[in-house]
């Protein structure tokens, strides 16, 4: 199987982003996936398409996103993707979208058709704080988690998808921060249960 992992470009005056730092800890192959990694731009207007072509150009079985957010202070599993982008900050291009849909033919919301609550719980049970959350919120990370999920449904792909948010790191000097070793334990929590899962019965494509 393959996997698709995507993180973000540093964006708001950071140095860093948490996510892509993570990224490139990953193996390349890890329970019998192999995980292709992708740098995406914090960008409104180009992000979804970058993602969309990284979805053509690999074809990949699984896309894991992961992106970089302050709200919490352990791995979030995200469950939704709204048809939404609203923020009061710009992107790395300077735009600031102010409560526009994304796609017209979209639905108002995706959720994601993995188990998020065991995928939380997979890793509480290796010690790395985690919880499911309910929004990635309306700024890129969450465009997106929207771009993904609109492809897979509108194309009928044979794809599951899923946005994974990480605090900041300790080198970025901001809090919440985690330790990387955690943050890359819990990805491996979370690619080792999916894959098992993909490999049992328990997910029908
Ligand atoms: N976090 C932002 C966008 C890029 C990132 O890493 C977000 O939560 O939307």
């Amino acid at each position: 199987m393959k996997i698709l992992l995507t993180a973000f470009e540093p964006f708001g005056g950071n140095e860093l982003n948490s996510s892509w730092e993570v990224a490139v800890l990953l193996p390349d192959t890890l329970a019998n996936c192999e995980i292709v990694k992708e740098k995406l731009p914090v960008d409104f207007h180009t992000a979804g398409d970058c993602l969309r072509s990284c979805i053509e150009r690999h074809s990949p079985n699984i896309v894991i996103c992961l992106g970089q957010s302050r709200k919490y202070e352990g791995i979030s599993v995200e469950r939704v993707a709204l048809n939404l982008m609203d923020s009061i900050k710009p992107d790395n291009g300077g735009y600031i979208p102010s409560n526009e849909t994304i796609y017209a033919d979209g639905d108002t919301a995706y959720i994601t058709t993995f188990p998020v609550r065991d995928l939380a719980n997979a890793c509480k049970q290796k010690g790395i704080a985690a919880q499911i959350s309910n929004s990635a919120g309306t700024y890129v990370c969450n465009r997106v988690y929207y771009e993904a999920l609109y492809t897979i449904s509108k194309r009928h792909l044979a794809i599951q998808a899923l946005f994974v948010h990480l605090p900041y790191v300790p080198e970025q000097n901001k809090t919440p921060f985690v330790d990387k070793g955690q943050l890359v334990d819990g990805v491996v929590e979370i690619v080792k249960t999916i894959s098992a899962l993909m490999q049992s019965d328990d997910i029908i494509l």
